[in-house]
């Protein structure tokens, strides 16, 4: 694993550009830098691409499905395998250590099916890796279109003078780029739109205060950041008119899970009658499970009893540290996908979206 500093790769796009391919290295920001530094990754060996999703040097979920895409590609490039059958072995076996890193969000089983089926579609070990390599990096520049179209969708719901809330990361850094979220928000603005953003500092690893607003204030978005526990006041100040969140995993019912707090924001703008929008791709959608299926990441405990690596707790405190929460489809107002916009009751709009 190497470091590089590459401000270029950023310039080149419009936002930022979490995760790319080039002369078969896996490239992406270092969200954990952030936003102290803007530091690129590079890794030619997938095990090191696992270590990144589990330890959060990429998240959200489009990017982690990405991250998982370009992670068998590493694979198929790694394999010293001289037959179709022991290259497939091979890429099971990068499979399962991909799929093990992180469990909530769908984005990554999705990805990575898609690309062993591509792989098995293939005729011998030359094709089969060129293949493979191809489908990641078309994975990857669909991810952009996706966004963007979601985008188009999402803007028509927002009014000139909204202050939408956003909760954790669900912008380019949590996608290839674009974002889903906050793309919503970038296509209101980029439609003259005059708009201002609320973002929640998120803990316990505050992707609301180091990457949410780090990727507006990037863009020349107007953002104001508030704690978690100052919700309730500024949506009872009548501050927020609108609330739009992404999403790890959105069953066929409407249940979304989320980053753990966004339950709680649904509750309080129920309250206080403000739409609460989520914005996901259709690799998000999970038709299968139902609620007790779900996992819930838990993470590590040092999450929550430290801050930026400051002790803030006593010693040996027991902690429950769960990663993300599922909001009940009767708090959720719209679906914002890029094949259009789910509304109520949800059964029948989400089937919908997948004719
Ligand atoms: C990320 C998170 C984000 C969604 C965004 O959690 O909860 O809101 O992944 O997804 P973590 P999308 O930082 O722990 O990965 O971009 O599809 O809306």
């Amino acid at each position: 694993m190497t470091n590089i500093f590459d401000e270029q790769l950023t310039k080149t796009h419009s936002s930022l550009r979490t995760i790319d391919w080039k002369n078969n290295i896996v490239i992406m920001i270092d969200q954990t830098k952030l936003p102290n530094k803007l530091e690129y990754v590079e890794f030619s060996d997938y095990h090191d691409v696992a270590n990144a999703i589990k330890n959060l040097v990429v998240r959200g979920a489009p990017a982690i499905g990405v991250s998982g895409a370009f992670g068998l590609a590493l694979a198929a490039l790694q394999s010293k395998a001289k037959t179709k059958e022991g290259l497939l072995e091979d890429l099971g076996k990068a499979r399962k250590v991909l799929f093990e890193t992180r469990p909530t969000a769908v984005n990554l089983a999705w990805a990575l099916d898609r690309i062993m089926m591509v792989a098995k579609e293939g005729k011998d070990v030359p094709t089969i890796k060129e293949s493979v390599i191809n489908a990641a990096k078309k994975m990857a520049e669909e991810d952009v279109q996706t966004n963007k179209k979601m985008g188009k969708h999402g803007a028509e719901l927002f009014e000139n003078n909204d202050t939408i809330m956003t909760h954790c990361n669900a912008g380019a850094l949590a996608t290839v780029g674009y974002g889903t979220a906050l793309g919503v928000i970038r296509a209101t603005k980029e439609s003259g739109k005059q708009i201002k953003v609320i973002a929640t500092e998120t803990r316990p690893v505050m992707q609301g205060s180091r990457l949410t607003a780090f990727e507006l204030k990037h863009d020349g978005i107007d953002v104001s950041l508030i704690a978690d526990t100052a919700v309730g006041y500024v949506m009872a100040k009548g501050l927020v008119t609108k609330v739009i969140v992404g999403a790890d995993r959105i069953l066929r019912t409407g249940h979304v899970y989320n980053k753990i707090g966004t339950y709680q924001i649904a509750l309080i703008a129920r309250q206080h009658k403000i739409p609460f929008y989520v914005a996901a791709p259709l690799s998000t959608f999970d038709l299968k499970s139902n609620p007790e299926d779900v996992i819930i990441e838990q993470r590590k405990a040092s999450e929550v009893t430290a801050v930026a690596g400051k002790k803030t707790a006593p010693d040996d405190i027991g902690v429950i540290n769960p990663a993300f929460d599922m909001t009940p489809p009767e708090l959720v107002t719209y679906i914002i996908t890029e094949a259009g916009i789910a509304k109520p009751p949800f059964v029948e709009s989400i089937k919908k979206l997948f004719e």
